[in-house]
Formats: structure tokens, C-alpha cells, sequence
């Protein structure tokens, strides 16, 4: 399976897809993408070249299998709050229902997260009339664990306007800290039982060095920027993250969901294109990482693709790096 010809390629080149979020229901593996578009919008740190408008889900029948494209799940014109950017979303099941989770702004220019469900894990999912009440920025990731308490793990820097509620309010004005000061973390919060609103005040999440030390806003190698992930192995839990302006993805670990995560190392190196996001999943006996390059567009930072491939943990569980264009 380890050269698999379907491993770090495209899995759909009918359009461009990043952001994937990746999960099994009901034994097949769903992946929830944001649906990139062509645009002349310009491209800047705030992410305005990010201009999407819809959602589509894929499905694959087995690994190294067929990829569906279940068609457009959701459209930017139903959603009653939001006014552009349909950003990466996550799904969950619970309830006997199945929720996506996804970010936009709303009709102030903010980014906030909106739910909307369907019976069905491919959709088509009907939004809620408003954004999650106390949600705000972007790449929320949906974690069930097994006492089936729900958690969603949330944040971004520069276009995601994590750096702007640090007070707790929105500031348009607001900037992170300084590079010697601690680094602003992604935020949790847990889900009431009916998944459409949180159960108390979001929290941030401190990722701490090996000293126990919290990573610094400088350490750009190392330290949170967005695309949160959250998985569970060996009843230890691991967050995975991108690093932004240095383009990798990272992980840290805590037996705690609200941390504090101790940072272990890298688990993808940078990809072309500015963005890198990913998920990771258990599918029957193994894991896999999926995640997006532009490589299909001919680099072209806002049409990228997503792709998959095998994750291996050493026997310490530590998640050995993947490179992929050196592994294929
Ligand atoms: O796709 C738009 C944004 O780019 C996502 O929300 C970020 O994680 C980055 O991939």
C-alpha cells in the first residue's frame, strides 16, 4: 500500500478542492473540502484570493479507489449571515445527524462559524439561520470523542482575525504579541448536545515546549498559525496545526482536549503554494493525511487540490514526517 499510484495526487481534477477534512461514516471515507474558485481577486495576507462560494463533498469507496463528488452541498446564497468566504470547513455525526461546520463572514466583514445539517453525510446540508453564538475566526475542526462529548478547535492568524479577539471583543485594530511573547493558541470549546452552540466561553489553548515553556510568537517554525486538527491515538490526544508563514504542518500532544499540548514535531513539510491544511483519519486498520498543493494549477496559490496519503506512527507514537514529493 505504501506506493500506492493514488497516494500524493489529485483526487479529483474536475475542480480545484483544499481544506480537506477527512472522516468515516458509515464505513466509507467522506472528505469535506472548500471549493476553489477562478477569480481576478487580488492576492493579499488577508486572503482575498480565498473567494469561495460553495461546498462540495467527495467520497472514496476504499483507499486508491474511485473519488465521487457528491455535487454542490451547500451555496454562500443560503446562508442568511454570511456575506462572502466560505472558508474550510469539518463535519461530524452525532444525533443521528450530520453537521458541517464552516466559516465565513458575515455582513460586517467578520469571520464567524456557522453550522448546517443534513441526514446524510453528503449532504445537502441546510444552514442555520445565524452563526454559532460567541463563534468567531476561522477552520473550525469538530472532534467527537468517545464519551461522545463534543469539542470544536478553532482559529487563525491575518485573514482568519484571530489577532483580533484577544480582548475577548472584536478589535479591527488588534495585532498578535510581540515575537518574545507567548504565541496566541487556537481556541476550544465544547458543544452543547444539539451541536449548534457552545456549552460555555471558548478557550485558548497553550502549546508548550518540551520544557514546559509556551511556544513564543516568534518561533514561527513551531508555533500556531491555523488549520487546527484533533485526533485521538493511544488515548492520547494530538493536535496538529499549520505553522502559516513557515508551511508546515506540526503536532503537539496532551491527555487533556483543552491541553496544554506539548509540541512533538513536524508531520508534513511545506507543499507548493503559501496555504497548507490537513486531516488525518483512521480507516480501517491504518491512518492517512490528507491535505492540499497547488501542483495541478501550476502553483496558482487560490485553485489548489487535495491529496492523500499513508501517516505512520514510530512505536512512541511519534508521527513520522512525510514528505511528498520524496515518498510517493
Ligand atoms: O482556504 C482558505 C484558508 O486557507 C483556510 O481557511 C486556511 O486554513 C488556509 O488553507
Amino acid at each position: 500500500m505504501a506506493n500506492n499510484p493514488k497516494f500524493n495526487e489529485p483526487i479529483v481534477t474536475h475542480i480545484f478542492t483544499a481544506d480537506p477534512s477527512a472522516h468515516v461514516f458509515d464505513g466509507k471515507l467522506y472528505i469535506y473540502p472548500s471549493h476553489d474558485l477562478e477569480h481576478d481577486e487580488p492576492s493579499n495576507d488577508n486572503g482575498d484570493q480565498y473567494k469561495m462560494e460553495d461546498y462540495h463533498v467527495l467520497s472514496l469507496d476504499d483507499i486508491g479507489g474511485e473519488c465521487v463528488d457528491h455535487g454542490e452541498v451547500l451555496h454562500l446564497r443560503d446562508i442568511p449571515w454570511a456575506s462572502k468566504q466560505l472558508w474550510a470547513p469539518d463535519a461530524a455525526h452525532k444525533n443521528d445527524t450530520y453537521y458541517l461546520f464552516f466559516p465565513a463572514r458575515d455582513h460586517e466583514g467578520i469571520f464567524r462559524i456557522g453550522v448546517a445539517t443534513s441526514k446524510k453525510p453528503e449532504g445537502p446540508f441546510k444552514p442555520e439561520e445565524n452563526y454559532i453564538p460567541g463563534s468567531f475566526s476561522i477552520d473550525p475542526a469538530v472532534f467527537v470523542d468517545e464519551d461522545e462529548s463534543a469539542y470544536m478547535y478553532f482559529g487563525g492568524l491575518w485573514g482568519g482575525q484571530l489577532e483580533k479577539w484577544q480582548t475577548g471583543d472584536f478589535r479591527p485594530d488588534g495585532e498578535g504579541p510581540d515575537p518574545s511573547e507567548p504565541a496566541l493558541g487556537p481556541i476550544v470549546a465544547e458543544l452543547n448536545d444539539d451541536m449548534l452552540s457552545f456549552k460555555g466561553e471558548p478557550k485558548e489553548i497553550s502549546i508548550v515546549d518540551e520544557n514546559g515553556n509556551p511556544l513564543l510568537a516568534g518561533d514561527e517554525d513551531r508555533r500556531y498559525f491555523e488549520g487546527p486538527w484533533l485526533h485521538k491515538y493511544n488515548d492520547l490526544y494530538y493536535l496538529s496545526y499549520s505553522t502559516g508563514t513557515t508551511h508546515k504542518i506540526v503536532y503537539a500532544t496532551s491527555e487533556n482536549p483543552y491541553g496544554p499540548f506539548e509540541y512533538k514535531g513536524t508531520i508534513l513539510t511545506p507543499v507548493s503554494g503559501w496555504t497548507t491544511h490537513h486531516s488525518i483519519v483512521q480507516y480501517k486498520d491504518k491512518w492517512y493525511l490528507f491535505y492540499h498543493d497547488c501542483s495541478l494549477s501550476g502553483g496558482v496559490d487560490h485553485k489548489r487540490s487535495v491529496k492523500y496519503t499513508e501517516l505512520n506512527y514510530d512505536q512512541d507514537g511519534r508521527i513520522q514526517t512525510i514528505n511528498p514529493y520524496g515518498d510517493k
